[in-house]
């Protein structure tokens, strides 16, 4: 078992090697186009290109820089900057194949991102996190009292309201065995759902998975004050779920787990066995993505209140408009807003704030 390991962790860092070399180059590259920018780039595109700096992997990097070739203005003065992006896209593309071509044990722990976010579920063994997504979602991973029965991610699906929330139930998070690739797993999700088991130690479980998390230089927003350096380290939203409070007497317990915890971290106790609390539960991830919902009114047409577009919290109008069609968000004019505006139907410009439930009437 240890050569096995030995011989993974070698391989990997052999392929971190390459892919940071050429990530790097990648960043040089980026830098060098700075000096030729154009000065009317919109700030969309230096917040994906934020996005694109901190992205960890070819294929995080590949969703970055399409959105920032989405958001360059096509004009005279954007035409070298639009094909220097064009070809670092289809270098990191190339790149992702590969990656995808021979990390066979790897790529199981890619998920590919669907619905308003992803919220991966992680914590010790035993402690649940298969009974949840299998009682949240329509997948069916296994659900075994032995330990270590997870070994590789499985999404579902989470209906929230209107709304679809992945959830992605993972192996183990354990001092003695981590799979290789989960710490990468956890690093690309929109959110951390730390399960403990309410019944077996709950603190124990909860320090040892945030120690973990911190080896690997993850950690939450609200734990960023503590790190003098934050050098590399990803800070992704975390809720701790406290799950197997199946009856009132756990209840007590968790209040007496809250008490030894303080005010540090947003919790919520739950049962997958008998489904109590899923409604708190539903909400909480939800806003705990910081999205919003805002449903598209045609002109002249009701709004379609069935599938609404899904933003992240504070996206304007003019976001709004490139969700629909890169056409919109080019030609946009003005648009009208139920909901947030200070009356129905109030005209707004492209740098509207939108609000959660708003209606949105787009002009071009
Ligand atoms: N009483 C009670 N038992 C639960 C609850 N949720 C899960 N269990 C039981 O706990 C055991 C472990 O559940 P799993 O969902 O397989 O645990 P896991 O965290 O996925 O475990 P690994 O895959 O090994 O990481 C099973 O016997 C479940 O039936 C709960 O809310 N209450
Ligand atoms: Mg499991």
């Amino acid at each position: 078992m240890d050569i096995i390991i030995c011989s993974a962790f070698c391989f990997n860092f052999s392929y971190w090697n390459v892919s940071i070399i050429s990530i790097s180059k990648a960043i040089i590259d980026m830098v060098s186009w700075k000096d030729k920018m154009p000065t009317n780039l919109p700030p969309d595109y230096f917040e994906a290109e934020k996005r694109f700096r901190e992205a960890q992997t070819p294929g995080d990097k590949v969703l970055c820089l399409e959105e920032m070739i989405s958001t360059v203005p096509k004009h005279k003065g954007t035409d070298k900057l639009r094909a220097d992006l064009r070809r670092q896209l289809s270098k990191l593309k190339d790149e992702a194949k590969t990656l995808k071509k021979h990390t066979g044990h790897q790529t199981s722990f890619y998920v590919e991102k669907e619905g308003a976010g992803q919220a991966v579920v992680i914590g010790p063994t035993n402690v649940g996190k298969s009974a949840l997504v299998a009682a949240l979602t329509h997948a069916e991973p296994e659900v075994s009292s032995a330990p270590y029965t997870t070994w590789k991610p499985l999404p579902g699906m989470m209906h929230v309201e209107d709304i679809q929330i992945q959830l992605v139930d993972t192996p183990p998070l354990d001092r003695e065995f981590v799979e290789p690739g989960l710490f990468d797993l956890i690093r690309r999700a929109d959110l951390v759902l730390l399960t403990v088991d309410l019944q077996t130690d709950p603190l124990l479980q909860l320090e040892e998975t945030l120690l973990l998390l911190e080896e690997h230089r993850i950690s939450s927003p609200d734990r960023r004050d503590r790190y003098a350096s934050q050098d590399r380290m990803v800070f992704i939203p975390l809720l701790i779920l406290a799950n197997k409070c199946d009856d009132e007497n756990l209840t007590e317990v968790y209040d007496l787990f809250c008490a030894l915890l303080g005010e540090e971290c947003p919790m919520i106790p739950i049962s997958a066995a008998t489904r109590w609390n899923f409604d708190v539960l539903k909400k909480q991830v939800y806003q705990a993505l910081e999205i919003i919902r805002v449903y598209a009114k045609p002109p002249g047409k009701d709004p379609d209140m069935e599938r609404p577009f899904v933003l992240k919290r504070g996206s304007t109008v003019a976001e709004l408009a490139r969700k629909v069609h890169r056409d919109f968000y080019d030609k946009l004019k003005s648009a009208r807003v139920w909901g947030s505006s200070a009356f129905e139907g109030q005209m707004v410009q492209r740098d509207y704030e939108l609000k959660d439930g708003d209606i949105v009437e787009l002009r071009v």
